[in-house]
């Protein structure tokens, strides 16, 4: 996407023009420039959420309509993951960093046949920036996986994360399973990606829908406090 750019010094351009470059590198799959980036905007005093979803996610943003355009293609778009995860690694400890209390275990993976794993990985960040204790056991999660990994981590919160419509209907068989098993209301159950949407997630017996990884913690937080609060009203 950019032009022979080697003796751009990143450090020399204003925000704009820097946030610019960086979802450029970010198209090219440029690692070590995309860590620069981010280290440049956290010490210009940008919060690490926007620096996330500015250049981050805006950048990915791009590339994903030029996938779907066919002008890029998977080892492009797997270098512009691995941009983006360096990233995301350099902003996580930051982003965990609020010292917050505890206020909620979730477990969290995208569902069987399902490999897209940077939002249930921006999703653990921001709940864990939040207090929560989050396991993400990655992906391409069978039924038999999420239900263990809850009973065995004592989740309060199940999220599941598909990115095809392919994969999606997936969590209903989750749900369903829980259901069967009678276990489906021991936990929250929260639902996300790209192509689902709230209707989606009442219609497979979600309790939410979460539109972002932001929606995803105030989601989970009010959950959680309507739980505290129906068990001291019983
Ligand atoms: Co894929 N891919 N991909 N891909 N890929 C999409 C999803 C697609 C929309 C691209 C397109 O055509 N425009 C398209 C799906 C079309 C459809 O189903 N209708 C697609 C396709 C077709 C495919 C393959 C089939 C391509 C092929 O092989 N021919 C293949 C399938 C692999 C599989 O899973 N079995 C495939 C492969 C890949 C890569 C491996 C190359 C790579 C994944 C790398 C990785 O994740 N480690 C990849 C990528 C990167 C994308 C796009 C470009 C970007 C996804 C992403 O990371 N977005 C994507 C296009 C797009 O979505 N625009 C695309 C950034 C991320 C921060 O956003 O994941 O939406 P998102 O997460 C958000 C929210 O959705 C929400 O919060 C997050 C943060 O705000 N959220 C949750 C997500 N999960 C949540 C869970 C929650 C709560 C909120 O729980 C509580």
């Amino acid at each position: 996407m950019s032009d022979e750019n080697d003796d751009l010094i990143l450090s020399e351009l204003d925000d704009e023009e820097l946030v610019a470059q960086m979802m450029d590198d970010l198209y090219d799959g440029l690692k070590d420039e995309i860590a620069e980036g981010v280290n440049i905007l956290l010490g210009r005093g940008w919060a690490p959420y926007r620096v996330l979803t500015e250049p981050l996610v805006g950048g990915m943003t791009i590339v994903g309509r030029d996938f779907r355009d066919g002008i890029l293609f998977v080892p492009e778009v797997l270098l512009a993951a691995g941009a983006m995860k360096g990233g995301m690694s350099i902003l996580k400890p930051l982003l965990a960093e609020t010292g917050a209390p505890t206020i909620g275990r979730m477990v969290i993976g995208t569902v069987k046949g399902d490999i897209h794993d940077i939002g249930q990985n921006l999703v653990t960040m921001m709940m864990e920036g939040a207090g929560f204790e989050v396991k993400n056991i990655g992906i391409n999660n069978p039924v038999e996986s999420y239900l263990e990994a809850c009973e065995e981590f004592n989740a309060d919160i199940l999220g599941m994360s598909a990115l095809l419509t392919t994969t999606m209907p997936y969590m209903k068989v989750v749900i369903d399973t829980m259901k069967e098993k009678g276990i489906r209301e021991d936990y929250i159950v929260l639902v996300g990606g790209a192509p689902l949407n709230e209707e989606f997630g009442r219609a497979i017996g979600a309790d939410a829908y979460c539109r972002d990884a932001a929606v995803a913690v105030e989601t989970a937080k009010d959950f959680i406090a309507r739980k505290h609060n129906s068990r001291v009203a019983g």
